[in-house]
C-alpha cells in the first residue's frame, strides 16, 4: 500500500537532537532544541511543580475525561495570568478560553477557528524569521502565510522601521502574528514604546492581532513585564487572540498544558465563539490531557505556591542571563574582536548568533556543538562548565 510514500526530511529543530545523540565526543553540546537545562545540563523539574504534584497525589484524584475545553478553572487562571488579575475582559465575560494541547495545539485550534470564521483575509503575516512550526501550523489549517520584516541581520536586533513599513502595507483585515515576548528564534523583542507604535499601526490598518505567548516569565524573569505587549494591545482596544504555553515557564514540556483565548466584543459573542471552538476540538482530539493542567491549576490558584513558582521562573531566567554574560566574556578572552553585544542584548531562551549556515555546520563537525542551521543557539544548553569550550569553538569558526 505504501510504496508511493517518500522518506520525509527530519524536523529542522528536533532532528538536531537526533544527530547529537549519535555523537560520541564527550565534549558535545546540544544547543538545538529550546528546553531549559540546569547548570549541570540536566532537565529541571521546578520545585513548585514537585510540590503541586505532591498535593495532587494526596487528593486521590480520578482519571476521568476533562471537558472538551478543559476545566473552567484552568482556563480562567490562564487568561488571568496573561491579562492580569481583575482585568475587564474576564470580568465582563469577553474571553472564550480553552485548554489546548500546549502552545502548538492551541495555535492549531486558533488557526482552525480563523480559517473557518475569520471575516477578513485568510492570510497570516509572520515576522521574518519566525518559529519554524508557525508556517506548517497555519498552512495545515488552510490559511495563507506571508511575512513582514522583523530581524535586522546588520544589527542582530529588531528592524523597527522595516517592520512598521511592511505592516503599513499589509492589506486591511489580515491576520498578523506577534511573539508576545522572547521572540523565537531571534531573542529580539520590540521595546515597550515600539509596541505602542506597532499597536497604533495595527489599529489604523484594521489588522487582526494573533499573539503567541510561549515564554511568559522567561524573557525578563517577571510574568507581568513579559505580558506587556498583550496587555497593551488589549488596553488599546484590540480584540486579540492569544495562545499560551506552560512548557517553558513551568517546565511542563511533555504534559502539553496551554491555552487558546479569543477576546470577543460581547459576552454573547464569546459564548458563541467558544461553542464553535469546542466543535472544532471534538473531532480532532476530544479533550485535552489532565495532569499538566492540574499542576498549573494547583500552582496558580494557591498564593503561596504561586509565589514559589514565580521564584522558580526567575531562577531559570536569571541563569540564562548569567550564561549570556559568561559567553560574551569568554569570547573576548578567546581574543574575538567581533561585536558580540547582541548575546547579552537578546533575551529569552535563544541567541541568534549571526553565525552563517557554513559556520554552523563547521562548529558541529569540528567541535560537536549542535545548533540549528540558522545560527540559533539555545542559551538554556549553555552552562558554567561548557561555556569556555563553546566560546572557543565559536571563535574558531568565526575568526
Ligand atoms: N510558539 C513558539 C514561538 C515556541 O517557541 C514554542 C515552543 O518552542 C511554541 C509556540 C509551542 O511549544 P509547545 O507546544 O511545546 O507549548
Ligand atoms: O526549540 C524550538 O524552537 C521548539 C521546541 O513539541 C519544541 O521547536 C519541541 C517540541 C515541541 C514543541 C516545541
Amino acid at each position: 500500500w505504501w510504496s508511493n510514500v517518500e522518506m520525509g526530511p527530519p524536523d529542522a529543530i528536533l532532528g538536531v537532537t537526533e544527530a547529537y545523540k549519535k555523537d560520541t565526543n564527550t565534549k558535545k553540546i546540544n544547543l538545538g532544541v529550546g528546553a531549559y537545562r540546569d547548570d549541570n545540563g540536566k532537565p529541571f523539574v521546578l520545585p513548585s511543580v514537585l510540590e503541586a504534584e505532591e498535593r495532587l497525589r494526596q487528593k486521590n484524584l480520578d482519571h476521568e475525561y476533562a471537558p472538551i475545553a478543559g476545566t473552567a478553572e484552568f482556563c480562567k487562571l490562564s487568561i488571568n495570568l496573561a491579562l492580569g488579575d481583575g482585568n475587564e475582559q474576564v470580568k465582563n465575560g469577553l474571553n472564550a478560553t480553552l485548554q489546548g494541547i500546549s502552545g502548538t495545539g492551541s495555535l492549531r485550534i486558533g488557526a482552525a477557528f480563523l480559517e473557518k470564521f475569520f471575516p477578513g483575509n485568510k492570510e497570516v503575516y509572520l515576522p521574518t524569521p519566525s518559529w519554524g512550526n508557525h508556517t506548517p501550523i497555519f498552512k495545515h489549517s488552510g490559511l495563507n502565510v506571508k511575512q513582514y520584516r522583523y530581524y535586522d541581520p546588520k544589527t542582530c536586533g529588531f528592524d523597527f522601521q522595516g517592520a512598521l513599513q511592511d505592516i503599513a502595507k499589509i492589506p486591511d483585515k489580515s491576520i498578523i502574528l506577534f511573539h508576545a515576548c522572547a521572540h523565537n528564534p531571534t531573542g529580539v523583542d520590540p521595546k515597550p514604546e515600539q509596541w505602542k507604535e506597532i499597536s497604533a499601526v495595527v489599529k489604523k490598518k484594521n489588522l487582526f492581532p494573533f499573539f503567541d505567548m510561549a515564554y511568559q516569565g522567561f524573557a525578563s524573569g517577571d510574568v507581568t513585564r513579559d505580558a506587556f505587549a498583550v496587555r497593551e494591545f488589549v488596553k488599546d482596544g484590540h480584540q486579540i487572540v492569544l495562545t499560551q504555553s506552560y512548557a517553558k515557564n513551568m517546565g511542563l514540556y511533555g504534559e502539553r498544558a496551554g491555552a487558546f483565548t479569543l477576546i470577543a466584543g460581547s459576552k454573547d459573542e464569546a459564548d458563541r465563539a467558544l461553542s464553535q471552538l469546542k466543535i472544532l476540538v471534538r473531532p480532532m482530539y476530544s479533550n485535552p490531557p489532565i495532569h499538566g493542567a492540574r499542576i498549573v491549576t494547583e500552582i496558580l490558584s494557591d498564593p503561596a505556591l504561586r509565589q514559589k513558582w514565580l521564584k522558580d521562573v526567575k531562577l531559570m531566567a536569571d541563569r540564562i542571563i548569567t550564561v549570556r554574560s559568561q559567553l560574551r566574556e569568554n569570547l573576548k578572552k578567546e581574543g574575538s574582536t567581533r561585536d558580540w553585544s547582541h548575546i547579552t542584548d537578546q533575551i529569552g531562551m535563544f541567541c541568534f548568533t549571526g553565525m552563517t549556515p557554513q559556520q554552523s555546520e563547521r562548529i558541529t563537525k569540528e567541535f560537536s556543538v549542535y545548533l540549528t542551521k540558522d545560527g540559533r543557539i539555545s542559551m538554556a544548553g549553555v552552562t558554567s562548565k561548557n561555556v569556555e569550550y563553546l566560546a572557543h569553538a565559536i571563535h574558531q569558526v568565526t575568526k
